[in-house]
């Protein structure tokens, strides 16, 4: 998609700070963190929202949480806990629609969300 900023992080056309890729997905810092840990595990293939997840998607969604977990274990906030988020549209609070999912720790996290 050729406005999609997610995308062009994907393709290397804006910068970010990457901690993990593989063939489906990359994870990077968040530019503004809510926590002390706080990545973005973003699907290269763009899905605008929640919305538009078809079945044939299934086994990205498995594989986005096994390496958040995977992520959680090197960022060592899987001792204590953490939190992993996907905001679907406006009121769910996404403001970037190529969907991904907040990767959150390092604090104890607060519920409900505000
Ligand atoms: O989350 C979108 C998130 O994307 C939000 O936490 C800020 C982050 N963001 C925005 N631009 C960048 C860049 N360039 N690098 C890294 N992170 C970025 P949402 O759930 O859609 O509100």
């Amino acid at each position: 998609m050729e406005d999609c900023l997610f995308c062009k992080i994907v393709s290397g056309d804006v910068e970010s700070d990457i901690l993990y890729e593989d063939e489906q997905v990359i994870a990077f810092q968040d530019i503004k963190p809510q926590a002390p840990v706080h990545l973005l595990i973003v699907p290269k293939k763009h899905i605008s929202t929640l919305l538009d997840l078809k079945e044939e998607d299934n086994n990205l969604v498995g594989h986005i949480y096994q390496v958040a977990n995977k992520l959680a274990q090197q960022m060592e906030i899987a001792k204590d806990g953490f939190r992993v988020v996907s905001n679907c549209k406006e009121a769910g609070g996404q403001t970037v629609f190529h969907i991904h999912y907040h990767l959150l720790g390092g604090r104890n996290l607060q519920w409900p969300p505000g």
